[in-house]
């Protein structure tokens, strides 16, 4: 699809949910690319009202003039055709922009899945948690609907995701697998993922990895390690002493230059 590059005036709105890291994909890429937006932040449960109105049903979506985009995948393209900053999230050269894809997809589908079950196992039935995790700058009805309906919501989000026991344990394993394939990627001294320079491959694996790295850079940072469950903590601990894991804590230091918003 051809975009026409974004006018000065326009302010593309990006509707989210606070901790969701599809979400932060979309944040960082928009902030490196320098392209004004509004974030809208929704309590899950309550999104979907907001996402139907745009044809989607998960965040992020992203309202813009030339149309809405559901997918964060489809999103990080089309900020990549639309922006001026002259960086460029997919390489030119073919079989380099492949290899982005690919390694985008595989995060996207199995990392960025696996790190969202595992995480819910142990906080989604936390209130204090999932208050900070969801909450933050959502419209005051959500925060009382939160309130009152948290835990049906945190049900739903549990059945949703079909999440128990067992499958918190598939999902470490998943997460341990992906680990290891970019441990092996950054074996021989790689700087990035593909290519020599910072690619959607890097920032979609550092944003989707992030609750299980807890950089400092991280917009919406709910728990220190500290407060986190003991078993929690230890494999956070083991990740962020991977390759992988200090190549995304890297990421987050170079190139994520944000506030924290608490
Ligand atoms: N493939 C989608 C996945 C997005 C996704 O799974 N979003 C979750 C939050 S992390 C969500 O909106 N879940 C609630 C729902 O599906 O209604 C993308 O990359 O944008």
């Amino acid at each position: 699809m051809n975009h026409s590059k974004i006018t000065k005036t326009e302010v593309l709105r990006l509707i989210t949910i606070p901790i969701s890291h599809y979400c932060e994909k979309v944040r960082w890429a928009l902030e490196l690319l320098q392209i004004q937006y509004i974030e809208e932040k929704h309590v899950p449960a309550f999104h979907r009202s907001v996402t139907h109105k745009y044809g989607g049903s998960s965040v992020p979506v992203l309202v813009t003039k030339s149309g809405n985009f559901t997918d964060s995948t489809d999103i990080l393209h089309y900020l990549d055709t639309i922006n001026l900053s002259g960086v460029r999230l997919y390489p030119e050269a073919l079989e380099l922009r492949r290899g982005v894809e690919e390694l985008e997809e595989l995060f996207d589908a199995k990392l960025g899945v696996d790190i969202r079950n595992w995480g819910y196992y142990y906080r989604s039935g936390d209130r204090q948690t999932m208050r900070k995790a969801w909450c933050k700058d959502t419209p005051l009805l959500e925060r009382v609907g939160f309130e009152i309906a948290f835990p049906f919501i945190s049900a739903k989000v549990r059945k949703l995701y079909s999440i128990t026991a067992e499958s918190a344990a598939r999902s470490l394993a998943g997460i341990r697998d992906i680990f290891d394939r970019v441990d092996r990627i950054l074996a021989d001294g790689k700087p990035y993922l593909a290519g020599d320079k910072l690619s959607a491959a890097d920032l979609t694996f550092a944003a989707l990895a992030a609750p299980v790295l807890l950089p400092l850079e991280h917009p919406v940072l709910v728990s220190q390690i500290e407060e986190l469950p003991v078993e929690m903590a230890s494999v956070i601990k083991e990740l962020q002493t991977t390759a992988a894991g200090s190549h995304a804590l890297g990421l987050y230091r170079e190139h994520r230059h944000l506030k924290r918003e608490d």
